[in-house]
């Protein structure tokens, strides 16, 4: 017999494709045909005595037809139901050798296959897209040394320090066991009573109350690995790592208005975002950022790595960009892929390594657990979706639902009769090694001091935000705790929380509740205490957490809805569709009904939405082109002043051109409000200036805004 080598592979951005092309079915000019392949000739009527008489038993194609509709479902995931996937590759900028030995960080002109599921937390698989909430941001690398699951969300921190409290929080902030109520939501009871007795939510509660929970798109948010874990290199050497996701397209988010009318109008639309961006070519794109820490320096920070509660801020540690994701590909069905696929954090591949942070390691056994009831069995990473590229031979065997058919009479380890096969591999040769951390210890049930300090950095957090983002996450615990119907669970939050990580916070909170003024307790003292010993450096702020701060500089894949009626003026969409076109936005006609309407010039176009199925909400900008005779009408429509009043409201850009101004007017709209962009007759500057307002994404100093009845 031949002597075999070991199988390896070589991987391009395409072989998972290809891969997974092997269990594709596809009818087309096929015939019908049972599970077995037995051709139907009738799937419309069963299998009976006479035209009026009883149902054959016989009639195998209906049990099957039947049985297997009755047995489709399969559990849902118990956090992050509802979710959204694509395809794509990772690629590093340059060689990462000196920090880790992975292969998919080693060469530049390789791109490695990803699959990315995006997902909401609390809210079951029909909940809506924009509910407020945390998002998931998972990736599965196919490399060549295996898979390597990234399982992160669009927050850098977490609710909880140790995993064993997790069903807790969890439990707490999806729908009451007595009546399920609410759905996708975190305003109620014991979510908030969870918050008020638990300090360490703290930070993560600035977050979530933040503008971060209601993304503008998957496209369009940070993603963070959130633990700290290891890089280790071919010399062995290991360092700490924080992972980031930073979108190309920046960060942008919803206002919690736009995010509940979507829940109505659209509960589909971040997954309808990410996947018509993909099916227009728009491929969605982050890098992938590091922050890493010498080992030497991990005490220097001040700042506990093990402690998923936080963050290491940008201004201290940089985050270095070494490589990019691009989303390329929708996946061919739901679920075969983005419901079948089934992430663990304990997926690595040699140069990655875990720390001992406890809630990572809870993860470690979680996430390989949770599949046994929610894919039916151990043989789940045999499904195409979750099938490694690299090759997989070990005596695991038999289960539900086995696929592979393992050849060969030995089955154990040290064999003869297989000659000794599969046989163990060195590091040297590719095999994992964990790293050896040296660890001495007692058993004890107790967290370091080092993990006491709940409040400083959600204070960090809310110092830094702009004045606008302040006054959300105020509104937004008004809004959340005035949904909780005890009274002293919203005290408690105010007394023992809030007023913890900031004192305007607290004051603020407590007017809109109608709760007295907390006055500083003192925890605060303690937990300073703590921090200082830590010797944590006292930032004041960090500009790097406010997306105020970050890039504006696109308008590209941003939608903007025109109103249109007969008359418009077709000179003025002509130009502003052409500039808006070029700088890579998206024009969305949007008339009283669907058809066509008739511009000046005589020509008909189409139009695209119909003012009854959309809002202004689906949009980033507003634009209404001049032509008396289609602003008379737009004046006297209730649905358009609406429209156009609501994206005043919510501080987006507004484009008029020539008539079109009497419509702002109409609407009670200030013409010289930031963000409202005005083109006079034959004015050719109006494209440009109307681009930069988009860019912006919102125009938050407008004053007046709240005066607009929308
Ligand atoms: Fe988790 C799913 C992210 C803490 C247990 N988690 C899940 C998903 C994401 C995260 C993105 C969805 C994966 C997919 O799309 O299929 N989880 C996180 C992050 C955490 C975190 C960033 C904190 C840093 N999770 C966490 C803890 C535990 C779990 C502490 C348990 C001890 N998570 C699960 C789970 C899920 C899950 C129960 C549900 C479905 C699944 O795993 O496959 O095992």
């Amino acid at each position: 017999m031949a002597k075999k080598t070991p199988e390896t592979v070589s991987i391009n951005e395409r072989s998972k494709d290809a891969a997974l092309e092997k269990d594709r079915s596809d009818p087309t000019g096929q015939r019908l045909t049972t599970d077995l392949g037995v051709p139907v000739e009738d799937t419309d009527n069963s299998l009976r005595v006479g035209a009026r008489g009883p149902t054959l038993l016989e009639d195998f194609h209906l049990r099957e037809k039947i049985m297997r509709f009755d047995h489709e479902r399969i559990p849902e995931r118990v956090v992050h139901a509802r979710g959204s996937a694509a395809h794509g590759y990772f690629q590093v900028y340059e060689s990462l050798a000196e920090y880790t030995k992975a292969k998919v960080f080693q060469d530049p002109s390789k791109k490695t296959p990803v699959f990315v599921r995006f997902s909401t937390v609390a809210g079951s698989r029909g909940s809506a897209d924009t509910a407020r909430d945390v998002r998931g941001f998972a990736v599965k690398f196919y490399t060549e040394e295996g898979n390597w699951d990234l399982v992160g969300n669009n927050i850098p921190v977490f609710f909880i320090q140790d995993g064993i409290k997790f069903p807790d929080v969890v439990h707490a902030a999806k729908p009451e066991p007595h009546h399920e109520i609410p759905q996708a939501a975190t305003a109620h009871n014991s979510f908030w009573d969870f918050v008020s007795l638990v300090p360490e939510t703290a930070h993560m509660i600035m977050w979530i109350m933040s503008d971060r929970a209601i993304p503008r798109s998957f496209r369009m948010m940070e993603g963070f690995g959130v633990h700290t874990f290891r890089l280790v290199n071919a010399q062995g050497v290991s360092r700490f790592v924080k992972f980031h996701w930073k979108p190309v397209l920046g960060v942008h988010s919803l206002v919690w208005d736009e995010s509940q009318k979507l829940g109505g109008k659209d509960p589909d639309f971040h997954r309808r975002d990410l996947w018509e961006s993909i099916e227009k070519g728009h491929f969605p794109e982050w890098e992938l950022g590091l922050q890493i820490i010498e080992e030497a320096d991990a005490d220097k920070l001040g700042i506990e790595l093990l402690d998923a509660t936080k963050i290491i801020p940008e201004e201290l540690v940089p985050v270095r960009r070494v490589g990019k994701l691009v989303l390329n590909r929708n996946p061919t069905n739901f679920f075969a892929e983005t419901e079948q696929v089934a992430f663990c954090t304990a997926n690595v591949v040699p140069g990655i390594d875990f720390t001992d942070d406890p809630l990572l390691q809870a993860r470690n056994f979680s996430y390989l657990d949770t599949q046994l009831t929610r894919l039916g069995g151990p043989n789940f990473n045999q499904l195409p979706i979750n099938r490694p590229l690299a090759p997989v031979h070990n005596f695991q065997q038999d289960g539900f639902q086995r696929h592979t058919i393992d050849v060969g009479r030995a089955n154990y380890f040290p064999n003869s009769l297989g000659g000794g096969c599969p046989f163990l591999a060195s590091a040297e040769q590719g095999a994992y090694r964990h790293f050896p951390e040296k660890v001495t210890g007692e058993k004890i049930r107790k967290r370091a001091e080092s993990f006491q300090d709940h409040f400083s950095q959600a204070g960090l957090f809310f110092r830094s935000m702009s004045k606008p983002e302040r006054e959300h996450i105020i509104l937004a615990l008004q809004f959340e705790l005035g949904k909780v119907e005890r009274e002293e669970v919203r005290k408690r939050v105010v007394d023992q929380i809030l007023v913890n990580i900031d004192s305007e916070l607290a004051t603020e909170v407590a007017e809109g509740l109608g709760l007295p003024v907390p006055v500083m307790t003192a925890v605060k003292g303690k937990i300073e205490k703590v921090a200082e010993s830590l010797g944590v450096p006292r930032l004041d702020k960090s500009p790097a957490l406010s997306m105020e701060n970050q890039k504006k500089d696109s308008i590209k894949t941003r939608r903007i809805g025109v109103l249109i009626g007969d008359g418009f003026d077709a000179a003025d969409l002509q130009a502003t569709k052409a500039a808006i076109e070029k700088a890579g936005g998206e024009l969305v006609l949007i008339s009283r009904r669907l058809g066509t309407v008739k511009g000046s010039d005589g020509q008909s176009v189409k139009v695209d939405k119909s003012a009854v199925t959309t809002g202004s909400f689906e949009y980033d900008a507003v634009f209404v082109p001049g032509g008396a005779p289609s602003v008379a009408v737009l004046k006297k429509d209730g649905d358009s002043l609406h429209f156009i009043q609501e994206a005043y409201r919510h501080c987006k850009a507004i484009g008029v051109t020539k008539e079109a101004a009497e419509l702002l007017q109409a609407g009670g709209l200030s013409a010289s409000s930031p963000g409202v962009v005005v083109g006079a007759a034959g004015g050719q500057d109006f494209p440009e200036k109307f681009i930069e307002a988009i860019a912006q994404h919102r125009h938050w100093s407008r004053h007046d805004k709240d005066l607009i009845p929308a």
